[in-house]
């Protein structure tokens, strides 16, 4: 068995939009009604992947979910009376977001030394809660090898659960065992806490986690309220490296005390207030980065970093600032390298939203879900000649978007042999 961390970015999907529909989310909020380009969107997220499957030598992907979802229309009865956001919602491509797919467990972690994955129940948010099932559906496919992996259904509601978004793992190597970290948030605040703290727990039990390698912690209200609606927003991990703002968590240096207590040798990269603001943090999406172990650089303590960032951070003083002083430092992570993922950051996602991380051997995972160059050439194919240039919020429940939407997606999948999915 060759354990490696692969990273499964959300294709974006074809009903790409703007309908300001998580509240919390400062990003979605402020580009409310503004049009979308579904196209451009996609492409990027493509580019992206190629960038990391030159990096990483592999990368996965899932696929977009059935939109317009009929189901949830029709559930809702809307007839057009309502808020614009209950028309809205089951066009959402939210699924793109693939950090909040499931929470991962990987194989040397368990004890059944199995990879378990949970999918995100999502409760919190309408758009979202229509997720899960059609995810399963997809991770039962891409990881059917029952032998390597454990698929379970959502934690029940009300326990509000987002994934990997609010999960991180500190580990020697991604094929060691490591200690699983959940960030969870205290309802009361003026957003929602979209992390329970139940769920988590509940997570980690039926992972059958080592209760001595699994750390719960308190997210800071006030990054909540500050627009940090996942952790993912404030904080990353990569094997000993912990990247973190000052004010991510409710008791910051009790939860490094946390943490060290179940791993001693982690290495804490924080990024103080006075160098970078919590707003610009979350405007920026500094934290969002995928922090990735470079191959070649020697796996395992000692092994250089580089963080994938959003364009956005290099359009900051403070936080440019801040990266090249890190850069010339002598620290673990050594490079930053931007990305333009624009489309999705105006929706609040950056790099780490758009990946679910998954250790486990490439051999075990269904091929049709595998990167290569080919395939991102035929992905990008079908996304030029079938995803819609620009979607206007007026357009959103047209009869003949939904077709060219419902079509593009069909494309798609049968390109990647994969219209078991439809
Ligand atoms: O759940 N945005 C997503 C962004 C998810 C980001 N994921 C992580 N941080 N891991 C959300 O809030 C916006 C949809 C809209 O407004 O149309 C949205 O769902």
């Amino acid at each position: 068995m060759t354990l490696k961390e692969i990273n499964f970015d959300g294709i974006v999907g074809p009903s790409h939009n703007y309908a300001g529909l998580s509240l919390g989310n400062i990003a979605s909020a402020s580009h409310r009604g503004d049009p979308s380009y579904p196209r451009a969107a996609a492409l990027q997220g493509v580019a992206k992947m190629r960038g990391n499957l030159t990096r990483l030598g592999a990368q996965g992907y899932l696929l977009p979910l059935p939109r317009p979802n009929g189901l949830l229309t029709e559930v809702l009865a809307y007839d057009g009376s309502e808020d614009a956001a209950l028309r809205a919602a089951p066009w959402s491509a939210s699924s793109m977001w693939t950090a909040n797919a499931a929470t991962v467990s990987p194989a040397p972690d368990t004890a059944d030394g199995r990879c378990h994955l949970t999918p995100a129940n999502l409760v919190t948010m309408l758009h979202r809660a229509q997720e899960w099932p059609d995810t399963l559906r997809q991770l039962r496919l891409a990881f059917g090898d029952r032998e390597h992996f454990a698929l379970h259904g959502p934690v029940p509601p009300t326990f509000g659960d987002e994934g990997a978004a609010n999960h991180m793992r500190l580990c020697d190597s991604h094929d060691s065992a490591g200690v699983e970290v959940f960030v969870y948030g205290k309802p009361g605040g003026r957003f929602p806490a979209r992390q329970h703290e139940q769920a988590s727990r509940l997570v980690a039990r039926r992972h059958g986690l080592d209760p001595g390698k699994c750390v719960f912690i308190e997210q800071n209200p006030a990054a909540i309220e500050a627009g940090a609606f996942h952790n993912d927003v404030v904080a990353v991990a990569n094997e000993r490296v912990l990247f973190t703002h000052a004010e991510a968590f409710a008791d910051q240096q009790g939860a490094y005390a946390a943490i060290r207590a179940a791993f001693p040798a982690l290495e804490v990269v924080e990024v103080p207030s006075d160098e970078v603001s919590l707003a610009e943090a979350i405007r920026t999406y500094l934290f969002n980065a995928q922090l990735l172990t470079l191959p070649g650089s020697g796996s395992g303590a000692g092994g250089s970093m580089a963080l994938i960032v959003p364009e956005e951070c290099r359009e900051s003083p403070s936080v440019w600032a801040w990266a090249q002083r890190m850069m010339a430092s002598n620290g673990p992570i050594r490079e930053a390298i931007p990305v333009d993922v624009r489309q999705s950051m105006a929706n609040g996602g950056g790099p780490a939203c758009l990946r679910l991380r998954v250790v486990c051997d490439p051999v075990t995972v269904d091929p049709r879900f595998l990167l290569d160059a080919g395939k991102a050439d035929r992905i990008e194919q079908v996304i030029a000649a079938r995803w819609p240039e620009q979607i206007d919020p007026a357009d959103i429940g047209n009869a003949d978007l939904a077709e060219q939407v419902i079509a593009a997606r069909a494309a798609l999948l049968e390109a990647l042999e994969l219209g078991e999915l439809i």
